[in-house]
């Protein structure tokens, strides 16, 4: 089926058309307009016609909005769930979590509109106020990935419509029908016609567009790195966020639970088929318990089931397209160029679908090109350590910085961890997936920059004005008078 694109509050056809494919299947799902840059010029002025009415309805209004788009995400969350294991394969369960992570980011926004806190503070002089206040940017263009098409979106557009911003939303190509869905919401909700707008087509004519095109005051983008630093080179001026992965390390020292420890592993690397920023692809392991620990997780690895994520007998979907397929299996092939030891999977399944099996690398020396490139599949890494202090020197050790983990019995060592792992988001006795909307997302080093998710993610979609207020009735001179 053709789908249309939402402008200015009407869906509008296209001229040219992409697909949408089912990963499991490779049946096309739907077809979505190839937008123009003249296409998204149009949803640029509309979102900048819509700032100012937007931007003065109060912040408790707007929220309301977006507490009705929570509702309504409520009651279509089976639907859109299935539609997202559909377009980009992640096991239902997971596809529902998505949705719920939707869910409580629109909830924990709505409150924001009953926040949206600036300070007060003294001055230094007499009958002098001093605060600050947020106000929003204004046309934010917002780039989103497909591997959690519903919560990322989410994340961005709940944040920018209650601080008061008018929005561009580009979604990948894999995903658009997803994105259209909760676009259908947000319409439904009652947000008024050019507050959100939805254009779907080529991420480099339409990136083009949304990183040169003047009236964008910002941009927030969540994807490759490649992409990210091609929106920083040609972004201007113009206020950027960016999430762009990671090569994320869990710690497993002598002490650990094993069994807990195994479990957050796996889960941590082969959910969502390994298709997280914040998926697990190094583990960091202490020589005292590795070859016992190598074991538990080749058993449990081997013991998972691929397939379709709509059955409920799947524990792995496939991965999103054929070009990822393609990534992970010339990945496979480098570690075992490099010399590490495969033990179990690295190919694909055989299966109609873009599936690759579970796959563990041991004996992987942590400058390896699999110990240091984000695969963006089901490819673990193990490495061998022998203190606390090698261990966090692995895991240190790249140019990403997203999330972390460490399994251990001793506080000692895992504040240690806490305080020198160089990452967004360390867990303790967790794997490195599962953030929570009302804490801050995002990274350090070469992951991006900005935090979403919690008041930070506030932070990106508004700026802070200083207002001074001088009651004294003269001029009073700050730095200068006593
Ligand atoms: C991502 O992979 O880009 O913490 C986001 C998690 C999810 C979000 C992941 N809540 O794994």
């Amino acid at each position: 089926m053709k789908h249309s694109m939402y402008i200015d509050g009407k869906w509008v056809k296209g001229q040219n058309f992409f697909l949408s494919i089912n990963p499991a299947t490779e049946d096309t799902i739907a077809e979505f307009p190839s937008a123009t840059s003249d296409d998204m010029k149009r949803a640029v002025d509309s979102a900048e016609a819509a700032f100012d009415s937007w931007k003065s309805t109060p912040a408790p209004k707007r929220a309301l909005c977006l507490q009705k788009i929570a509702q309504l995400l409520r009651e279509r969350k089976e639907e859109l769930a299935r539609t997202e294991t559909q377009e980009m394969g992640k096991v239902l369960k997971e596809a529902r979590g998505d949705v719920q992570e939707a869910i409580d980011v629109f909830d924990y926004m709505a409150g924001e509109g009953r926040r949206l806190f600036g300070h007060t503070t003294t001055s230094e002089l007499q009958k002098k106020f001093a605060m600050t206040l947020r106000q929003p940017i204004g046309v934010c263009g917002l780039i989103t990935p497909w591997n959690f098409p519903i919560a990322i979106p989410a994340w961005k557009i709940s944040a920018a419509l209650v601080c008061g911003n008018t929005v561009v939303f580009k979604p990948s190509s894999d995903t658009p029908l997803c994105a259209m869905k909760l676009v259908e919401v947000i319409e439904k909700a009652g947000v008024p016609p050019g507050v959100v707008n939805f254009v779907t087509g080529s991420g480099k004519e339409l990136g083009k567009e949304i990183t040169s095109n003047k009236k964008i005051r910002c941009i927030s983008f969540t994807g490759s790195k490649e992409t990210g630093e091609w929106i920083i080179q040609n972004a201007g001026l113009k206020k950027v966020g960016l999430e762009l992965g990671g090569k994320n390390g869990i710690i497993v020292m002598d002490d650990a639970n094993l069994r807990l420890a195994a479990e957050g592993v796996i889960w941590g690397a082969f959910g969502t088929t390994g298709q997280r920023c914040t998926a697990a692809s190094r583990v960091i392991v202490h020589t005292a318990i590795k070859d016992k620990f190598e074991k538990m997780l080749w058993e449990k690895a081997k013991a998972l089931r691929l397939g379709d994520g709509l059955k409920d007998t799947t524990d792995v979907g496939p991965l999103v397209n054929k070009q990822a397929v393609e990534k992970v299996e010339s990945y496979a092939q480098i570690g075992r160029e490099e010399g590490a030891k495969l033990i179990c999977g690295g190919k694909r399944t055989g299966l109609k679908g873009y599936f690759f099996e579970p796959t563990i690398f041991s004996n992987v020396q942590k400058d390896m090109r699999i110990a240091q490139e984000e695969i963006f599949g089901p490819i673990l890494s193990i490495i061998e350590i022998r203190s606390i202090d090698e261990a966090i020197n692995v895991m240190n050790g790249i140019e990403y910085g997203l999330s972390s983990s460490i399994y251990t019995q001793d506080i000692n060592k895992a504040m240690t961890a806490v305080e020198q792992i160089e990452a967004g988001i360390t867990y303790v006795n967790s794997s490195t997936i599962g953030a929570e909307v009302h804490l801050p997302f995002g990274g350090i080093k070469h992951t991006g920059h900005g935090r979403e998710g919690g008041i930070l993610g506030i932070d990106e979609f508004s700026e802070m004005k200083t207002v001074y207020i001088d009651y004294s009735g003269k001029l009073q001179k700050a730095q200068i008078d006593d």
